[in-house]
């Protein structure tokens, strides 16, 4: 005979297999960054210069991954305005656009025939109101862990190719 002390402890051990089994846990963010938006087009006014920007990502359970980006303190002239963002492979580095590479793409990783879309990379385009914008996107694969970037574009992302004009600004992403 069990006692209900134990009958308790059982139950309690039963619960606690049952929610780490849940696939639809969240696993909570693998990278939560943030600070002032590096320049990537010095010696012409963005209205990025002086932004801060804010990324978080979090593995939610069935190899997926939510992302959020958020930009404030953007300058007047682009309210109302949608620019292209995406997670890039590469650093985030002032006045070096190139250094941040392609954009992180899934089946580059894994192999499989090329495909860019935002299912196989991370659009996180936004618009901008009250000077600040927030984008946001889910993707079906977790990334690899380096030292990566978001990059801030001129343009809204071009469905058909990912393009989205040149690079203002970016932020470190590393984890
Ligand atoms: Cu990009």
């Amino acid at each position: 005979m069990l006692t209900s002390t134990q009958k308790r402890a059982a139950a309690t051990a039963t619960a606690i297999v049952l929610l780490t089994a849940t696939p639809a846990l969240a696993l909570g963010p693998f990278v939560r960054t943030d600070g002032v938006l590096r320049d990537l087009a010095p010696g012409s006014a963005s209205p990025f210069d002086g932004a801060r920007a804010r990324v978080q990502i979090v593995e939610s359970g069935n190899g997926a991954s939510h992302a959020v980006l958020t930009v404030k303190g953007i300058g007047a002239a682009a309210e109302g305005q949608t620019f292209g963002a995406h997670l890039h492979e590469g650093p985030c580095i002032a006045g070096d656009g190139a250094a941040a590479g392609p954009h992180y793409n899934s089946h580059v990783h894994s192999g499989a025939p090329k495909e860019v879309s935002d299912r196989t990379e991370f659009w996180l385009d936004f618009t901008v109101a009250d000077g600040t914008g927030t984008g946001t996107t889910t993707v079906p694969f977790v990334p690899e862990s380096g030292s990566r970037s978001v990059v801030v574009h001129a343009l809204p992302t071009n469905p058909a190719n990912g393009g989205a004009g040149d690079r203002l600004a970016c932020l470190t992403v590393a984890w």
